[in-house]
Parts: C-alpha cells; structure tokens; sequence
C-alpha cells in the first residue's frame, strides 16, 4: 500500500472553501455563499457549451443587437439566460444588472428579494468565440443599499470599493474559476471528469517581476502623447531592462488571467486623437471595477490614468472608462506619464 503522506495535496472543492470561508463571519446568513455557489453552477453550465461549442450549433449570432448595437452571439445569450435563471429565484437579491442590458434587471414580482445586487457581464470577449479564443463571465457583488423590496438603480451604481465580492470564470484551455470576497484571490479550476471546481490555485499575488503589456496597438495612433510614450517606456525605450513582452489576446478576461499570474499590465486608454473611443471600451462596472477589486486583492492595482478605478463614482449602468490594470508600479507609471502630460 502506497504511503498516503506523499499524496497529501488536500482536495478543496469550491463549495467547500467558500463555507469555510464563511466561518469566519459569525454573523454571516450564508446568501453571500449561496450566491457564490449558484455562479460556481451557472459557469458549469456556460462551460458545458463552451467545450464544444463547435458541435453544439452554439456558435455564431444571433442575428439580434445589444444595447451598444453589437451582434449578440447565441452562446452570450445562453450565458445570460443561464446567470438570470440561476438567480432570480432564490430571494438572495434585490436586482441584477447585465453588460447585454440597458437597465437594471429586476427580481419577477413573485419571487421574494434579498440582500445582495448582482453586475454581470455573462460573456465577454465574445467577439472571439468562433475562433476558440478564451472567453469568460466577470461578475460583481454588492450589498443593496435602499431598505427592501425591488431593487434600484442605486442598489447597482456603487463604487468597487464597496464590493462585497468579484470574479469571473475563464472558459480555456481549462475552465477556471476566479474570485475573492475581499480575502485574498483563489482560482479553482473545473474538473469535467467529476464536474467539481477543485482549488488550483490558492492566494494568487501579481508577481514583483512582471512580464507582459498587453493593448491593442493598433489603435496606437488615437493616443494622447503620454500613453504613446508609456508604450515606449514598457517596450524598454529607457532602460532596455524594462523590456517587456507584447501579448494581447483581445479578450479582456484571458488578458487579465495571465498577467495576474505572470505579472504585467493591462491597458485599453482612451482615444483622443481623432478616435472613437473617448472615455476607452471597457465598462466601469461589468469589467474595470470588478477586475481592479481582484487585481488589488492580488497586490496590484487599477487606474483611469488618473484615478484609482474603485474609487470612481459610477453615473450610469453602461459608463465606460480608459482601464489600467495588473502590476502596480507598471500602473503608476501610466498615471506618472498621465501627469506629466496634464502638467
Ligand atoms: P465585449 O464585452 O463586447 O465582449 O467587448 C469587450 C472586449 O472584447 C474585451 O474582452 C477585450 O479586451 C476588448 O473588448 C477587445 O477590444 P478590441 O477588439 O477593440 O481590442
């Protein structure tokens, strides 16, 4: 019989670490979990579809248009079908909101409400699902601010620094699950054998050293001076030690993912000459604020340019910003040369 100490690796399912998570808050009610739990399901489910989407005649659109008159590919619209019928049911919120909606998503008039207000952006990066490009889900909890019955508006404007909890799930090479509840950042990845989300990756931190910039340097000619010679610093134009490598995928979660691992930064700015993307493509609150909530758990750190992402006030569900994300003094230096430029 083999010594069982070699293989001593403990199995963590995500439901499991989730509750002992929980433990540590006495006053906890267990809807935070509950909520944490259905998402672990709906990415089950979303994967399902993912795997094979190839076969499953899942691919391609849906002939329909969004609120930003973008094509709606049918596998975003199961994602979204998915996340809304996993969660409007179970009297754990009091509203949700979708990157795919123009308005707030309300709880059906029979179901009760609950604490919580749940941001989703149930497939993004979307654009590249028929070349087998990663793509994920980015979700963002936080606690209902009016009193009871059907959330508002304002229950979803809020600040990331009142995030209760963010992550997402990223549908590659492996499905993986990613989030914190302001307690450090844990990655589980789905087992399909046995359909259970195991922890792989426990207390993720951004590496010192990092590795990659990541932006789509073909909008390079839209950019204010500043962000064009920040580009140039990251390639290393200074100080050829700084050199780093140019990866990007185009889609914002497997970006994000490996430069959470491997360190580097993220960037999508703002246009400003001549472009059409004045305030960048990225949405305030389906994707910066709950990203920045898990780059800063992680070490890192997230800015405008000018300010720190969790700190900006959101006007409206579908806000757009310029997005600086991954390791923080890579971050800082953007908002150094954003200065100067100010200056
Ligand atoms: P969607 O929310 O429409 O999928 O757009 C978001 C996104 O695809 C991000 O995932 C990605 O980082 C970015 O847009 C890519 O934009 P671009 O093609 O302009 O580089």
């Amino acid at each position: 019989m083999s010594d069982r100490r070699t293989f001593s690796s403990k199995i963590v399912t995500i439901e499991r670490y989730i509750l002992e998570q929980q433990s540590d808050y006495p006053e906890a009610t267990g809807a935070l979990t509950n909520l944490l739990y259905d998402l672990a399901l709906s990415a089950k489910m979303i994967a399902s579809h993912t795997t094979r989407a190839g076969l499953a005649g899942i691919l391609g659109d849906t002939g329909e248009e969004n609120v930003y008159g973008e094509e709606v590919q049918k596998l975003d619209e199961f994602a979204e079908r998915t996340i809304y019928r996993m969660n409007d049911h179970t009297g754990r919120l009091a509203a949700m909101a979708s990157e795919e909606e123009a308005d707030i998503i309300p709880i059906p008039p029979n179901y009760p409400t609950g604490k919580y207000v749940l941001m989703y952006d149930p497939l993004d990066g979307s654009s590249n699902i028929d070349y087998n490009v990663s793509v994920g889900t980015i979700f963002a909890i936080h606690r209902r601010r009016t009193l009871q019955g059907p959330g508002a508006l304002e229950d979803c404007l809020q600040k990331g620094s009142n995030l209760v909890a963010a992550g997402y799930i990223i549908y590659g090479s492996s499905t993986m699950m990613v989030y914190s509840t302001g307690r450090g950042v844990h990655g589980f990845t789905l087992d399909p054998r046995i359909g259970e989300f195991l922890l792989s990756h426990p207390n993720i931190r951004i590496p010192d050293k990092p590795k990659y910039y990541s932006v789509n340097q073909g909008y390079q000619p839209k950019w204010s001076p500043a962000i064009q010679k920040y580009t140039a610093w990251l390639q290393g134009d200074n100080d050829q030690k700084m050199a780093l490598s140019l990866r990007y995928i185009g889609s914002l979660v497997a970006d994000f993912h490996r430069n959470l691992l491997a360190g580097g930064v993220f960037y999508y700015p703002a246009e400003t000459k001549g472009g059409s993307k004045p305030q960048g493509k990225l949405r305030l609150l389906y994707e910066a604020a709950p990203l920045a909530f898990l780059a800063e758990q992680a070490g890192g750190y997230a800015s405008d340019g000018t300010q720190r992402i969790l700190d900006i006030e959101p006007t409206g569900l579908q806000q757009r910003v310029p997005l600086f994300i991954g390791s923080r003094p890579l971050v800082e230096k953007a908002e150094e040369f954003m200065k100067t430029e100010e200056a």
